[in-house]
């Protein structure tokens, strides 16, 4: 396998699927709600997956595709090279802001991620990580993370989680919320993941995430350091929905600790 070839024409394909992103901003959006009215996607989500597997299947026609507008494989196991591909992760900013999305690429191997890419587009960012090379921000080597307290702690969380929801008991989080130093929400896993690698914000959580919004994201957090579990500090499944705890080294234990520890399983 020539990884370093398959991390080149990964990087070539995600730089030119977000020129065809920034030039779609001149033409009309065509929108469409998938499971519920704020699960969004448009013309452009779909052709940028296709965009992906045209060349995948062309060059790679062996390895498996995991899509989230659908156009790949139906996977029920991860072994040999498994693309995991989010076209426009942040589909709901990509429409109300032209800002604040991201193209999400993880490619793995019999389950373990190799590569990792997410594309702030319109920013021209590219976060790329090979698994043992280190992670980048474009041509800059980002530094290993370091540890930092929880009040000294900026977090990323939805507030629909301190609200009444369906998903999470709301005062597990409001304790937490009270004792950092701030709360953000950006709307974009992949992106969300990219900013605790580059130290900008120090965790992240969602109550679910699908596998193509974090793939990318876990193999550059864990390539920093950093840690990226469930909310019950188990490994994530890459078939599977999962809630997602992101952060840096003992962040991670201490919010667990004395935040996480009234979960129910
Ligand atoms: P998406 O834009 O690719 O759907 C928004 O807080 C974040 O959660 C985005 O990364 C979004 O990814 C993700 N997400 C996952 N499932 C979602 C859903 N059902 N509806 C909206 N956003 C979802
Ligand atoms: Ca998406």
């Amino acid at each position: 396998m020539n990884w370093r070839e398959i991390d080149e024409n990964a990087k070539k394909w995600t730089r030119e699927a977000g020129e065809r992103i920034r030039e779609s901003f001149s033409t009309e959006l065509m929108i469409h709600s998938k499971t519920s009215p704020d699960d969004l996607v448009t013309n452009i989500d779909k052709e940028t997956e296709k965009f992906f597997i045209e060349r995948i299947r062309e060059i790679y026609p062996d390895h498996q595709i995991l899509g989230e507008e659908g156009f790949g494989d139906e996977l029920d196991n991860l072994d040999g090279t498994v693309w995991i591909i989010d076209p426009i992760d942040g589909t709901m900013n990509f429409i109300h802001q032209q800002r604040n999305f991201a193209i999400s690429v993880a490619v793995y191997e019999d389950g373990v991620g190799k590569i990792g890419l997410i594309y702030d587009v319109v920013h021209d960012e590219l976060y790329h990580a090979a698994a043992g090379e280190g992670a980048y921000l474009n041509d800059t080597k980002l530094p290993a993370l370091e540890e930092v307290s929880v009040d000294q702690s900026i977090i990323a969380l939805n507030a629909t989680w301190i609200t009444e929801n369906k998903r999470i008991d709301p005062t597990i989080f409001a304790p937490l919320v009270k004792k950092v130093r701030g709360t953000r929400s950006y709307g974009s896993a992949a992106l969300e993941m990219a900013y605790v690698a580059t130290g900008r914000i120090d965790a992240y959580f969602s109550m679910r995430l699908s596998p193509w919004d974090f793939a990318a994201g876990l193999i550059l957090v864990n390539e920093l350091g950093g840690k990226v579990t469930n909310l019950h500090g188990e490994s994530l499944n890459m078939l599977e929905q999962n809630s997602v705890f992101v952060s840096k080294p003992g962040l991670h234990e201490e919010i667990s600790k004395d935040f996480l520890y009234k979960l129910k399983k």
